[in-house]
């Protein structure tokens, strides 16, 4: 049966975009943590919309489950097929073109499989912005960035992938083609279906392809490292910066000490740009789509504020992309650093803006108290009220005793958000990590809602069977 549907994914795909040999599917078949393995049935690579759907199509005849994939970047197992070795995963990676972009309309039309730097840069070339940016933009796709609705560091000037994509072409679980690819800002005809596609994580259908907004260029920036005593002090901070700079602020990362220690022991060539260490750091980014506009002065009136009301401690601003970079390395090195300091457990939770600082201080208490000596690695959008909530091991400690109180530390931290009405995953979720958890942290009409809509669209569970929610129809 699975062997006479691989025949058949390949008369579809063509020979060598059909792959089922188990060394030549492993870099598939694990995440990019390497927290995540499955196994397949195959890997197919169509290279058109058509060749999607057929596949679908012959998988929802088998009985199949479809897993899609993009550039396999995400963080919680959405991307990895389960153990059966029956499913099969629908990669995307050779549908990468730009079909068109529209300079009068400010749009780009482009493949599921798009690599999102490629994406940027054939926004740049027409001088023009395509805002999203994450520290995987150079091998994750425009695909995963729509099902996971990403979010990354311009979010609090631009929006999520919600707000940056106007319409999409999707292929449906029973193998049919919706083509909803408008470039409208304006449409209200009835319910706005594309939401749905956006941050199912695959689980409705398999992003083809999307037309997405582009924005006036940036052609003066000006970025700030500054050293905080609290979070509070940098909620205070984006109040200001808001007050003098209005929506020029484009970019506003906190992190804790513990996260920049991490980067500056293991990112090489990280330099601290202070002498003494301080409790928290804030990234400030400042950008305008005016050549030569006064970032800089802003930026040093706003720190001047900072400084007389003992919000911020010290702080360098920088203009020239060297030393713009050499300051994004440090926050944008967290991620990688962690990993070598044992297993990462990851946190990545949305709380209103104002109450970030209650929030921390309750949650690190309620954290040390679980299990003394953990290191906290908490850093974030926090301009837009999200916060990477990672846990390393006490150190010294061993990994799989520090392990075995994931659970336990992600319901301390789930807790804690409860309280203040905020959300378990800001930007990276659910997948497999949170599928079951989510249940006990969601309104029960929510979830019923949500499994409505699954059972409406794929009655029989084709597509990425076990992610998103506990108890999904599933092949
Ligand atoms: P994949 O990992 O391949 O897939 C992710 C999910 O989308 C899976 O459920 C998959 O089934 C589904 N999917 C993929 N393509 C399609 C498609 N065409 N149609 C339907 N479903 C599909 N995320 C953020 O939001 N903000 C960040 O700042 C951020 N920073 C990161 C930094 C690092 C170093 C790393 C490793 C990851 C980071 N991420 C971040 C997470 C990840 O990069 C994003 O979730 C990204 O959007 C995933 O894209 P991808 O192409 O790799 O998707
Ligand atoms: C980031 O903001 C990413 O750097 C990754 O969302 C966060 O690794 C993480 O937990
Ligand atoms: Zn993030």
């Amino acid at each position: 049966m699975t062997a006479d549907l691989v025949d058949r994914l390949r008369q579809v795909v063509g020979p060598t975009a059909a792959i089922s040999d188990p060394d030549d599917m492993s870099g598939y078949l694990t995440d990019w943590r390497g927290a995540y393995r499955g196994r397949a049935a195959a890997v197919v690579r169509p290279g058109n919309t058509d060749e999607v759907a057929a596949v679908v199509a012959l998988c929802a005849e088998a009985g199949v489950g479809v897993v899609p994939q993009g550039g396999n970047t995400g963080l919680c197992g959405g991307a990895v097929p389960d153990l059966s070795g029956r499913q099969v995963v629908l990669s995307l990676t050779r549908m990468r073109r730009v079909r068109d972009l529209d300079v009068a309309n400010q749009t780009i039309t482009v493949e599921a499989g798009a690599v999102l730097r490629s994406v940027q840069e054939a926004a740049a070339a027409a001088g023009r912005l395509f805002p999203l940016s994450l520290g995987a933009e150079g091998s994750c796709t425009i695909g995963g960035n729509l099902a996971t609705n990403a979010g990354g560091t311009g979010v609090l000037r631009y929006g999520t992938m919600r707000d940056l994509t106007l319409g999409l072409e999707v292929v449906l679980p029973d193998g049919r083609i919706w083509n909803g690819l408008r470039g409208l800002r304006k449409d209200n005809t009835g319910y706005d279906l594309k939401q749905l596609f956006i941050g199912a994580e695959g689980s409705l259908g398999v992003i083809t392809a999307a037309v997405l907004k582009l924005f006036p260029a940036v052609r003066s920036r000006a970025t700030a490292w500054v050293a905080l005593p609290d979070p509070q002090a940098a909620v205070d901070l984006i109040g200001l910066l808001r007050e003098l700079a209005g929506d020029r602020l484009t970019a506003f990362e906190l992190m804790s000490r513990q996260s920049v220690a991490f980067v500056l022991r293991h990112v090489p060539g990280a330099r601290d740009p202070f002498g003494d260490p301080h409790p928290w750091y804030a990234l400030v980014e400042l950008g305008d789509a005016l050549p030569g506009a006064d970032l800089d002065g802003m930026i040093e009136s706003a720190l001047s504020e900072a400084f007389e009301r003992g919000v911020a401690r010290d702080a360098v601003v920088v203009a020239g992309s060297a030393q713009s970079a050499a300051l994004w390395t440090l926050r944008e090195g967290i991620s990688e650093a962690q990993n070598h300091e044992g297993p990462s457990l990851k946190h990545d939770v949305s709380v209103p803006i104002g109450r970030i600082p209650s929030f921390v201080e309750r949650t690190d208490r309620a954290l040390e108290d679980a299990v003394p000596g953990i290191r906290i690695v908490a850093y974030g959008h926090i301009g837009d009220g999200n916060l990477h909530y990672n846990l390393s091991k006490p150190a010294g400690s061993a990994d799989d005793e520090f392990q075995a109180h994931a659970d336990a530390l992600a319901r301390v931290i789930y807790d804690s958000v409860a309280v203040v009405d905020g959300s378990i995953s800001a930007e990276h979720g659910l997948g497999q990590s949170k599928r079951g958890i989510i249940v006990d942290y969601k309104d029960d009409h929510e979830l019923h809602l949500m499994r409505t809509v699954k059972r409406l669209f794929d009655p029989h569970g084709v597509m990425n069977p076990g992610k998103l929610l506990p108890d999904q129809p599933g092949l």
